[in-house]
């Protein structure tokens, strides 16, 4: 397999990796080693500017994404200089909201615009204090153990009077609080390693799950040794010693990469497919009864719902297949292959990016649980080989790098902002569950509950929001620019013209990795290396790295030097080197001196984890389940919680139970006749390089694709290429028709993080011309326990557009 054949039309383009030693270096041109979520990178400069980048020898798959990095660090939608809205800059805390979107911005210094902000903060915390200022600013922005801006926000806030945080993610929003309590850890529980996989497992099912595509990116930099284990397990697949399922209302990436079968499952009803497996296991005495007894708690109330004695519904196969419109035969097929063969199961986390999602991982965990493989060789289940480019790959010896931190929250003393109060605990404790910020805003003094809790919504006077882009990320966004007028104070950091960016009073420019000193781990699982972040370019315009940034207004306040304690960036990137370097000779590792490291850029470790490949997940708990508890309160498997139960929920019981989506087929009605689900993007990592010339590689008619099933279209008379206009309770965006069976009939997919493009900006139901998903999806929360995103449940309609096709606006500059 040539590494950089993998994905057909994926990786198209990239070149091949040079090793540095063999790079050639021109009189006027440099080379430095540089990283991105989507890999690490040496960068060419020549004359001061970036003229090329090529992925490092150690990437296993590096992506088409590669190709935008040039492109974005010049695109025109740069922020090159600090800016303020027109209305703001004249009446500040007093301005007329509704303007936000509308309003010319105005260049300003950076000197002007620290003090605005110094003495908008100094105001709100003076006047209203810390549970009046929203910093839960939560996004995906660039690589770096220093330039971390939510990070950087937080210790800045934290130096100047606290603030209201927001706790969980949009990523893992259910899952991250139901595998605790079902699993006893957390969702990055180490997994069985995907060579183990090739070597023994039968059935590879994947649920709402498309790796092959996920994994081209990283929390930290990936080295993408995942696909290593991907070509293994093709390889199986190929010598017929494995199969891989794959429930999926699309037909994805990795289906074709793995020639999985694809069942078009009816979205949003996965839970009750694994409830009637469950049911079918039982009927047919299929289970590992032994497993249950042995290493599970409650199954008999579990039983009791499946089984109809609970509620009068037997959730047999017969009743699973009139809602997700799988054939009873399938059903039972799918569940006795499962039973009978070497079976691994791997839910994406859509499963859990939907109405109820709690449930989605509750089943996976009971299904596994019933089928009894849990800790055996090829077996079992894992909730996030899909989460990174290195989750299941063969670790290596290594070490991490420890980043910059919160600091300690001290007091903000009125008056004066000076340094003179006590260290004192002053953050807020109305920190929400991420995804509840339209609702917050929109709803001060208001309490919901979560994970058995309540939490107070604050009322937010000022918002700072660095590295996310809010106005593409959070759900139902008419409703969020209402919600977006209520504050007196938005402040947006980032390096683009973003719709945020747009919708702020204060506009901050950031630069990108390649303009600033950092570093960073290079795969967080695989252990492949540690990378220096250097400095290739100087930063665009007058932009500025985070650090900088945030160094600047805790001067204002008098508490740079807690800020910064006396560290520059190279400094820092020092500092968090040396400390790993103790961690590394635990290890037997000899890692060299910093400025050796730097100076050659990245530090690769080679020895293998002895035994590493052959990993098997949960295997010490099944061999000693008394000695090795789960950290349940029961030290078991929770196929029911008592502890979540005893909270009362009506929408989350405390076992998996199927309850009916705010929105899908099952109750889809004429005027919204299709279920819309919002996966992440091929060539994009969410809205990020949107911005770039990969645009052209996917973009249909200037406008993010929309795939529509060959039946539909005709009954729409849509054809490839047209311009549609999809609508939900919630408003209005244009596509471009891709027809496909790939998708299944009644099922329409549009990628998440196209720009949002309204057109008229800051009018509440404008339609958005370039699509932007979001504009149609459901703001609420998955249930009581996690509220979650629910981004994959949502129903529209489609229609051909016959109108003049409308300019796209978001890629030039707005109003200045
Ligand atoms: N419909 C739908 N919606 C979804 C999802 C879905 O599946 N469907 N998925 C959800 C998920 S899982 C997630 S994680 C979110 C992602 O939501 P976000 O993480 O908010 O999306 P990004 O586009 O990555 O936004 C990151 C922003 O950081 C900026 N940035 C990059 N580097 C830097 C830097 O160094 N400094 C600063 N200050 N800024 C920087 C980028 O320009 C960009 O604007 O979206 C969620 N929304
Ligand atoms: N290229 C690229 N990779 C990424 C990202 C990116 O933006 N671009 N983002 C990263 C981030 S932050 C995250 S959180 C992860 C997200 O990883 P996931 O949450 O796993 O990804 P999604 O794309 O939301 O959904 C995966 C699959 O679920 C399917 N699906 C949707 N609804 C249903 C359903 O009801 N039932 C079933 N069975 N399937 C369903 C979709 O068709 C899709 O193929 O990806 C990461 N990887
Ligand atoms: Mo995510």
């Amino acid at each position: 397999m040539q590494r950089r054949n993998f994905l057909k039309g994926m990786a198209l383009g990239v070149t091949a990796a040079p090793m540095l030693s063999s790079a050639k270096i021109l009189s006027n041109s440099k080379k430095v080693t540089t990283a991105t979520h989507w890999g690490p990178l040496e960068a060419t400069i020549e004359d001061g500017k970036l003229t090329e980048v090529e992925p490092l020898s150690f990437d296993s798959n590096p992506p088409l994404m590669n190709k935008a990095v040039r492109s974005r660090t010049y695109d025109e939608t740069r922020v090159l200089y600090p800016y303020v809205r027109e209305g703001f800059l004249k009446d500040r805390h007093k301005s007329d909201t509704t303007m936000r979107g509308k309003d010319k911005f105005v260049r300003v210094s950076w000197e002007k615009v620290n003090q605005i902000i110094y003495e908008e903060i100094a105001r709100c915390q003076r006047d209203f204090g810390p549970e009046s200022i929203y910093a839960g600013s939560y996004g995906w922005f660039g690589i770096g153990n220093l330039n971390n801006p939510q990070t950087l926000l937080k210790r800045m806030l934290n130096l100047t009077g606290g603030f209201v945080d927001s706790k969980g993610t949009y990523s893992t929003g259910a899952i991250s609080v139901v595998t605790p309590i079902v699993m006893g850890t957390n969702h990055y529980f180490r997994h069985t390693s995907l060579d183990n996989i090739a070597k023994h497992t039968q059935t590879l099912v994947l649920i709402g799950c498309d790796l092959v595509r996920t994994t081209q990116i990283n929390w930290d930099v990936p080295a993408h040794k995942s696909y290593d284990g991907f070509v293994k397990i093709k390889n199986s697949v190929k010598e017929g010693k494995l199969k891989v399922i794959s429930i999926n209302p699309l037909r994805t990436d990795s289906d074709k990469f793995f020639d999985a079968k694809n069942i078009k499952i009816i979205p949003n009803t996965d839970v009750a497919l694994m409830v009637a497996m469950c049911y079918h296991l039982y009927e047919t005495g299929l289970y590992d009864k032994n497993f249950i007894e042995r290493y599970t708690v409650g199954f008999d109330k579990f039983k009791d719902y499946f089984t109809g004695k609970s509620d009068g519904v037997k959730k047999d196969p017969a009743w699973a297949s009139k809602i997700t419109g799988i054939s009873e035969k399938e059903i039972k097929e799918l569940t006795q292959t499962m039973a009978k063969t070497t079976t691994m199961i791997m839910p994406g986390w859509s499963l859990q990016r939907q109405d109820h999602g709690e449930m989605g991982n509750w089943a996976v965990f009971t299904l596994t649980a019933m089928l009894g493989q849990i800790g055996k060789n090829g077996g079992g289940c894992g909730a996030s080989y899909h989460g990174d480019g290195n989750v299941g790959s063969t670790e290596r010896v290594g070490v991490s790098i420890p980043g910059i931190t919160v600091g300690k929250p001290m007091t903000y003393n009125a008056g004066t902002g000076n340094d003179t109060s006590s260290f004192e605990q002053s953050f807020s404790n109305k920190a929400i569950p991420v995804a509840k910020i339209s609702d917050m805003l929109l709803n001060p003094g208001k309490s919901i509950d979560y994970n058995g809790t309540k939490v107070e919504f604050a009322d937010i006077k000022l918002i700072y929001w660095a590295g996310g882009n809010p106005m593409h990320h959070h759900q139902d966004r008419n409703k969020m620019i209402k919600a977006w007028q209520k504050p007196e104070v938005i402040i947006n950091q980032d390096p683009y013209w973003t719709a945020s960016s747009r919708m702020a009073d204060i506009v901050l420019p950031a630069c990108t990795e390649i303009e600033r000193d950092d570093i960073s781990v290079v795969g967080s699982e695989s252990k492949t290396g540690l990378i220096a972040l250097k400095k290739g370019i100087e930063p665009v315009g007058e932009s500025k790295a985070d650090y900088d940034i945030f160094t600047d207004i805790a001067d204002k306040f008098g508490r740079k030097d807690l800020f910064t304690e006396g560290r520059d960036a190279k400094g820092w990137a020092k500092y968090f080197y040396e400390q790993a370097m103790e961690q590394a000779v635990a290890k037997g590792i000899e890692l060299p001196k910093f400025e050796a490291f730097w100076e050659k850029g990245y530090y690769e470790f080679t020895k293998m984890e002895q035994g590493g490949d052959d990993y098997v997940a949960f295997k010490e708990f099944v061999e000693d389940p008394i000695e090795n508890q789960l950290g349940t309160p029961s030290g078991r498997i929770e196929i029911f919680s008592k502890k979540v139960a005893s909270y009362g929920y009506d929408d989350c019981e405390g076992y998996a139970k199927f309850y009916e989506p705010a929105e899908w087929l099952g109750n889809a009605t004429k005027d919204f006749p299709y279920h819309l689900i919002s996966p992440h993007p091929r060539h994009r990592l969410h809205s990020q390089l949107n911005n770039t010339i990969l645009r052209k590689v996917y973009e249909v008619n200037e406008r993010e694709p929309i795939l529509i099933n060959p039946e539909n279209a005709k009954e729409k008379g849509i054809v490839d290429g047209d311009l549609v206009l999809v609508s939900s309770k919630r408003g209005k965006i244009l596509c471009g028709a891709v027809v496909t069976d790939d998708v299944r009939k009644d099922v329409v997919c549009v990628a998440e993080g196209a720009w949002y493009d309204p057109q008229d900006p800051g009018e509440i139901g404008s339609m958005c011309v370039h699509g932007d998903v979001n504009v149609l999806t459901i703001d609420k929360g998955t249930s009581k326990l996690a509220q979650g995103n629910i981004s994959h449940t949502a129903l529209v309609n489609i229609e051909k557009f016959t109108g003049t096709a409308p300019k796209i606006k978001v890629f030039s500059k707005p109003k200045m």
